[in-house]
């Protein structure tokens, strides 16, 4: 809204022309989303902790997160709250893009707030049941997914990391596969989310690396220089992943171990699926394999963890899935777990920036 109120006025003081450039707004919004949740995050942490929003840990987990007992949950409406406001004040509006971003953090914030609200408010055992949940996912990503497919400068041709001259057009499948990667990806957020920081470390990492694929794409020259395809309205996706990052970085500061609140399903389930649709918008969806290599992993070791386990009648692969689990049972403390699991989501992030020019 800044954006829009302000910009206008450089004809009369040249000052406001700076609100033109994306690269401006990036910032500013980066550090408006910071600070907001650095000043709101005590009260919010105070507010939930009086609600009795407090984490139930399950006896069936590794031991030392019975300690955890009761840690205030829901502090994703803390990041969701501090991201619309400041999208609010440094957005541009008028980018189709940008609206339908929001679209799908809201609806996915949606989900995860219902799930949260009948866990910890109504006190209800189990939140949404895992096929309702999954299948209302299913629902708001083919949602999104179309209205991305309908944009008139989206084309369904793929983009293959590495391989520039091979871009199959997926044509009207292209909706079922974007929705495939934004739930999927929503998902495994959602699992990667069970250490203090281990969530929100690498979906900060990867919310810069796709501010700098958003920026190339939506740079005419850039674009042209790397040999990007050129969607000129995706560079307002720089601003969305900028905010994305300095919310993050204000809610770690809560959620660094020992975490004062966790971000709950209100904030694993939205963090993922925004993720994925920005790379759809950007058309980096294959690249989001690596970038979000770390969340794709914790996926695959549930995924193998109980596939085995169903057809070995109950023999495990892992210690405990998801990975991060299975580290913590072998004696590696939380901590280092975390900052081990970051290094590795930062090196494929780097992997993949590397794509802008080996193709
Ligand atoms: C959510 N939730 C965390 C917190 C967070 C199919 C199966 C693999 C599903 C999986 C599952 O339920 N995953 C989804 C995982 C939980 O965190 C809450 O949930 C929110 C995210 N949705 O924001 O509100 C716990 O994680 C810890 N935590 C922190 N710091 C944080 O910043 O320490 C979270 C955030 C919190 C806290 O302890 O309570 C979770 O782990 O439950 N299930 C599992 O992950 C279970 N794995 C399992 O059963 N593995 C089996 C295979 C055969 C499926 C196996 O390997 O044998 C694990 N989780 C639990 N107990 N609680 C292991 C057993």
């Amino acid at each position: 809204m800044l954006y829009q109120f302000l910009y206008p006025l450089h004809a009369d003081f040249t000052f406001f022309n700076l609100f033109r450039y994306i690269t401006f707004r990036t910032i500013y919004a980066s550090l408006t989303a910071f600070l907001i949740c650095l000043i709101l995050g005590p009260f919010v942490i105070r507010k939930l902790s009086l609600m009795q929003i407090g984490q139930f840990i399950q006896s069936d987990g590794p031991e030392s997160h019975l300690g955890k007992q009761g840690t205030p949950t829901m502090g994703g409406v803390l990041i969701l709250f501090s991201v619309f406001a400041s999208i609010l004040l440094w957005g541009n509006f008028n980018n189709h893009y940008v609206l339908i971003a929001l679209l799908s953090l809201f609806l996915f914030g949606f989900i995860g707030f219902v799930d949260d609200y009948l866990m910890q408010i109504k006190k209800e055992n189990k939140g949404f049941t895992a096929k309702a949940k999954f299948l209302v996912q299913i629902l708001f990503a083919i949602i999104v997914s179309y209205l991305i497919y309908k944009c008139p400068d989206f084309n369904s041709k793929l983009t293959i990391p590495f391989f520039n001259n091979y871009s199959p057009d997926l044509g009207i499948w292209y909706i079922p596969f974007a929705s495939l990667v934004i739930v999927g990806t929503s998902n495994a957020v959602n699992l990667t989310d069970g250490l203090d920081g281990l969530a929100i470390g690498p979906f900060i990492v990867a919310s810069v690396a796709y501010m700098f694929f958003a920026y190339v794409t939506g740079h005419s020259e850039f674009a042209q220089y790397l040999q990007f395809r050129h969607i000129g309205a995706s560079g307002e996706i720089t601003v969305i992943c900028g905010t994305l990052a300095g919310a993050g970085l204000g809610f770690l500061w809560f959620n660094a171990h020992p975490a004062q609140v966790f971000m709950g399903d209100s904030g694993s389930i939205p963090l993922g699926g925004i993720l994925g649709t920005i790379a759809v918008i950007t058309k980096q969806e294959i690249l989001l394999v690596i970038v979000g290599g770390l969340f794709v992993i914790e996926a695959l070791s549930v995924i193998i963890q109980v596939g085995y386990f169903k057809m070995t009648n109950g023999k495990r692969i892992f210690r405990m899935a998801p990975l991060h689990h299975h580290f913590e049972l072998k004696g590696w403390h939380e901590s280092k777990v975390t900052v081990r699991f970051w290094i590795i989501s930062i090196t494929l992030a780097l992997i993949s920036l590397s794509t802008l020019k080996i193709r």
